[in-house]
């Protein structure tokens, strides 16, 4: 299932593995009804002949359209841990709902990374009939990819990339690399448009190891390498609000008044940083002591942006069940699918001085994107 040779031959996979274990199934239950029926003839004495066995197709197809036979689906979710993550699987839910067809395996593996690949094998071993995974961390997937590959069951990766295995059929997410650089590029221009010649810069990383981490930490490291800017620290706030709060209590004790700007892996970090700063007396957002940026631009983190708490905040798009449910459907069909698919991700600003910003992404072509001021509507239509 090597992600660059994927060949007409395999893409009917999916739907015939789903025939075999079918027809498997089918099998069994008529030897099994077979046994019992000879069982309880013998226990009554009786002499008729037992009534054929398993000849009843009414239990559903295989192409699991009609009735009975769902589409098994196993998920291994990151956890729970943000505003972005809840909107994730909420997303996954619906997409992969009763109604739609599917039986959906559900797993919050907690921010655990053992406790996700053993979900994974769990799934194997149910010999579900589609495995999904949102890696927590980028790197030792091969060997746990190639048994789902040894069982044939495909994979869909979504939201974090896998570094170190090709053995999944499609991923669906966002280019953090994209989103860190734009933040970069934007705090280049807001400091220049501001007139603020040094910055100093404390970071609250998101969850060690994975994607989300790596990108966004590249990219604006980027700029700050480039620009000469100062990064004071760099401390991981595992994507929640508390680890943002305690991290950055422990910047406002090492750091007193040394800093100009905080940059935020996600906004429930934000939030956490946000209540330490104003405990410590440190003023935050449009024209105040630091300067504010965030990622994710969930509603409540728009509604910050919007009051000028937050100066900026770089989407991350989380409602991408119904697209691992679009590559599922072509699967089903024997059709062939995209490799990667990218989320659509807007930069939200809280005033209107700059109008957009111009970086060279990670594809390396040179873009301009629009920065949009908040509005009401915008932070209300937000996730
Ligand atoms: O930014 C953060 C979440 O993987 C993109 O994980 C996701 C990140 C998101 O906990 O809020």
């Amino acid at each position: 299932m090597d992600v660059d040779n994927i060949s007409a031959g395999f893409l009917k996979g999916p739907a015939r593995r789903r025939k075999e274990k079918y027809l498997m199934k089918k099998r069994i239950f008529a030897g099994l009804l077979t046994a019992i029926m000879a069982a309880s003839l013998v226990a009554c004495g009786g002499s008729g002949s037992a009534p054929a066995a398993g000849g009843d197709d009414s239990s559903g197809g295989a192409d699991g359209k009609d009735s009975g036979e769902a589409i098994v689906v196993g998920f291994a979710q990151v956890g729970h841990e943000s505003d972005w993550r809840n909107a994730s699987t909420n997303s996954v839910k619906d997409a992969f709902s009763k109604d739609k067809g599917y039986d959906l395996q559900f797993v919050d593996c907690d921010n655990d990374s053992a406790k996700q690949i053993e979900a994974v094998r769990q799934f194997i071993q149910d010999d579900v009939d589609y495995i999904v995974i949102d890696p927590i961390v980028s790197t030792g997937w091969d060997t746990v990819l190639t048994e789902c590959d040894d069982a044939g069951i495909p994979v869909i990766v979504i939201d974090r990339t896998i570094e170190d295995s090709k053995k999944y059929i499609s991923w669906v997410g966002s280019e953090f690399m994209n989103e860190g650089l734009a933040s970069g590029a934007w705090l280049k221009a807001y400091a220049e448009a501001k007139g603020i010649k040094d910055l100093n810069i404390l970071v609250i990383e998101g969850s060690n190891g994975s994607s989300a981490q790596i990108g966004r930490t590249d990219g604006f490291k980027k700029y700050a390498d480039e620009e000469g800017w100062t990064i004071l620290d760099s401390q991981d706030g595992d994507f929640t609000q508390d680890g943002g709060q305690k991290v950055m209590e422990s910047y406002c004790k090492s750091y007193a008044g040394k800093f100009n700007v905080v940059v935020c892996q996600n906004d429930n970090e934000a939030f956490g940083a946000m209540d330490a700063m104003k405990a410590a007396g440190v003023s935050y957002g449009v024209d105040k002591d630091v300067i504010l940026i965030s990622f994710d631009a969930c509603k409540a983190g728009l509604e910050y942006v919007q009051s000028g708490d937050i100066n900026a905040d770089f989407m991350c798009y989380p409602l991408q069940g119904e697209y691992c449910a679009k590559i599922i459907e072509q699967l089903e069909k024997g059709e062939e699918v995209d490799k990667q698919t990218f989320m659509q991700e807007p930069w939200y600003v809280a005033e209107d001085i700059l109008k957009d910003i111009t970086y060279t992404n990670n594809a390396g072509e040179e873009v301009t994107e629009e920065l949009v001021q908040v509005t009401d509507a915008a932070s209300q239509a937000s996730y």
